[in-house]
């Protein structure tokens, strides 16, 4: 087996490329010799000799072709990311695994714009797309904001490293405090994110350091090299700023929003930046949170920063992604009436209707962090005339940071799903993906670096994949995204597929039978947030406890005798999680303080479920080993070590996350362990 490069081990390597049909007839000339059409060109060179063919045209060329019965009108009406796509000849469907003899097959692809061709090439590249034979089928996507964040840092951050909780060795875009002079790996980077869909991408970390601040100013150059690769496929750049910077880059004594100086600097600022970068996105802004510079400090609000950035940028059609994640990280564990799960509500839902535009409040799918099982934010819910994304985690902080296996579809679809309300109430997907008039969508944090693999561990690929699936079409299935992203991988080898559905698909649900319990989040070591630790995070600032004693365990978020913040949502919620009764048992402490010997639904007491779920995840993770080791051969050798490596380190951090638990809560509670396995 040759040795494979790192493009042959994402999904539009060898594998996919083998799903093209090899007299591609391109047509993309006219309207479409920007740089997309270049792009297009050059993606047919993975096309290998498998006959059939390929027509790719633009809406105005189709209009002008033979293909007088093409949805037209439904096409340009769903949008210039928008394809239709239709197979003719051998009847067979691109999107099956078994698509039998492609000799007469021929595909057809209209794009509604340029961007909409590429992704229907990239549909047809990737098997994304059945094309029933004979009839037109029109894909959209669902969501009009499909972003990924980087959280890079252009110099190595002494306690976070270059890429800030970043699993996947150092930046891809910077080295030693400079872009990169060979920026290759970008422009593959950039067609595996165009390739699922991603249309916008932040280039440094939102805690924004003073070399990366400088991104915006002296270092514009830097940012207009990343946008004129990312421009090819179809990518708007955006850039995380300092709410400071009228301080620390301009000299002013003040970055008060409602100062005529401030807005100005910003106004130039802004104007220099497009005239370089027509079509950059915007801005990425992480303020009064965790330390970084905000409105506050001058007595203004959330609205008034967000606006004062919409406003340099409205004149170039430039966004502002402001984060909702505003919370006091200084608080005194003592206090028991601070709820951080709180903060982004009280802070952000009375601003509903005071945003310009422009700005997309970008909101945490859940209301602490990034946590494996945390209930969905109920600021989502609360700011209707806002534009709003959810942002999700594609890193896995706190997930098991590229060391344990972690398919986080699941995960991400069953929040996207959650109904806001009674009945037909939209979900928070539907939320936040907004209207034509006000679009919002999907935000999420990157989970690749300099890897070879891309991410660390070759198999959370799969989750960047999920990532840009999920956001095109919130209702995609993760099983078969899950399917979708192995065939595009490694192929359609029956074996390969059966072993990694086993390891992948209930993942999550894995991790978190080993990790924290039942909703109550954290337990992890503080810091680096790898391992556990459960009282690391007790009686610090952060806002994390789960307040365990000899007693019971849980925060009592109920409006009876709480919080108050179960009463954030609107019903039915409100009284699901307000009751014991009816709150799910794996968001049980999250919103309750219960003793150990509490009922859960499933008939468990709380101290017996932490027992035995900790003790069979942990048996579970020692069948993943020899489950992986049957693919030895049948994927590529080094891919093959690098998990095989890993799955070692999940076993013992799995077992360290058992002991630690079983024993703490044994010592907690006083309580045997029924089944009489070992405690510490
Ligand atoms: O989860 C926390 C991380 C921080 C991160 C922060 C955020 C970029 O531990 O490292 O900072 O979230 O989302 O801003």
């Amino acid at each position: 087996m040759k040795t494979p490069s790192s493009t042959d081990l994402a999904w539009l390597g060898e594998h996919a490329a083998a799903h093209l049909p090899a007299q591609v007839r391109l047509r993309a000339d006219g309207p479409l010799t920007g740089t997309i059409g270049s792009e297009i060109d050059r993606l047919r060179s993975l096309a290998p000799g498998v006959p059939g063919s390929l027509t790719l045209l633009d809406l105005p060329q189709a209009r002008a072709s033979t293909l007088d019965d093409a949805p037209f009108e439904e096409l340009a009406a769903a949008g210039e990311e928008a394809y239709a796509l239709r197979s003719r000849g051998d009847g067979s469907d691109r999107g099956d695994d078994s698509a039998g003899d492609a000799s007469s097959a021929r595909l057809e692809v209209i794009g509604g714009g340029a961007r909409g061709l590429l992704y229907g090439f990239y549909a047809v590249v990737l098997g994304l797309a059945p094309a029933p034979s004979g009839a037109w089928t029109i894909h959209s996507p669902g969501n009009s904001i499909r972003m990924l964040d980087h959280w890079d840092n252009m110099i190595v951050h002494p306690a976070m490293g270059q890429v800030e909780r970043g699993y996947a060795g150092g930046s891809l875009f910077y080295e030693d405090g400079e872009l990169r002079e060979d920026l290759t790996r970008v422009e593959h980077y950039s067609r595996l994110l165009a390739s699922v869909g991603i249309n916008r991408v932040a280039i440094n970390n939102v805690n924004v350091h003073a070399r990366e601040a400088t991104l915006l100013t002296e270092r514009l150059g830097s940012v207009v090299r990343l946008a004129e690769i990312f421009r090819a496929q179809g990518i708007a750049v955006f850039l995380s700023v300092s709410f400071a910077s009228p301080i620390t880059l301009g000299g002013l004594a003040t970055s008060d929003p409602l100062d005529e100086g401030v807005q100005a600097w910003w106004r130039r600022v802004a104007d220099a930046v497009y005239a370089a970068i027509p079509d950059f996105g915007g801005f990425v802004v992480k303020a009064d949170s965790e330390g970084q510079p905000g409105p506050f400090a001058y007595g203004r609000d959330h609205a008034d920063g967000a606006n004062l950035l919409a406003r340099a940028l409205a004149p170039h059609g430039g966004e502002v992604f402001w984060r909702a994640f505003v919370y006091d990280h200084r608080q005194d564990w003592r206090d028991r009436s601070t709820d951080r799960a709180r903060a982004a509500y009280d802070h952000f839902a009375p601003l509903d209707r005071r945003f310009d535009d422009n700005v997309i409040v970008q909101v945490k799918h859940g209301p602490l962090d990034f946590q494996t099982r945390e209930a969905v934010s109920p600021v989502i819910g609360a700011m209707p005339t806002t534009r709003l994304a959810v942002e999700l985690q594609v890193t896995q902080e706190y997930t098991g940071q590229q060391k344990h296996v972690c398919y986080l579809a699941p995960w991400w679809s069953e929040n996207l799903r959650f109904p806001s309300g009674e009945d037909d109430a939209p979900t928070m997907a539907q939320i936040a993906a907004g209207s034509a008039e006000r679009p919002g969508g999907m935000v999420a944090v990157s989970n690749v670096g300099d890897d070879e693999f891309w991410t660390g561990h070759p198999l959370a690929q799969s989750n960047l994949f999920a990532l840009g699936r999920l956001a095109w079409d919130w209702t995609a299935d993760a099983d078969s995204i899950l399917d979708e992203w192995i065939s595009a991988t490694f192929g359609v080898d029956q074996a390969v597929r059966s072993t990694l559905r086993e390891l992948l698909a209930e993942s999550w649900l894995l991790y978190e039978s080993y990790t924290a319990p039942l909703g109550v989040g954290f337990m992890v070591r503080p810091g680096h947030h790898y391992g556990p630790d459960v009282d690391g995070y007790e009686y610090t600032p952060w806002g994390t406890y789960h307040f365990a004693d000899r007693d019971g365990i849980g925060v009592d978020r109920t409006v009876a005798t709480g919080t108050g913040y179960a009463g954030l949502y609107p019903e039915p919620w409100a009284s699901v999680y307000e009751s014991v009764d009816t709150c799910p048992d794996e968001l049980l402490l999250f919103f309750h303080h219960v003793p150990y010997t509490q009922r859960l639904h499933s008939g468990k007491t709380v101290i017996q479920h932490i027992y035995d779920s900790r003790a069979d995840g942990y048996e579970r993770v020692l069948q993943l080993r020899p489950r992986w080791q049957q693919l030895a051969g049948l994927v590529p050798g080094p891919l093959h070590e690098r998990v095989t490596t890993l799955l070692i380190e999940q076993e013992r951090s799995a077992g360290e996350w058992r002991d630690q638990l079983r024993t703490y809560f044994h010592r907690a509670s006083g309580i045997a362990d029924e089944t009489g396995r070992p405690i510490y």
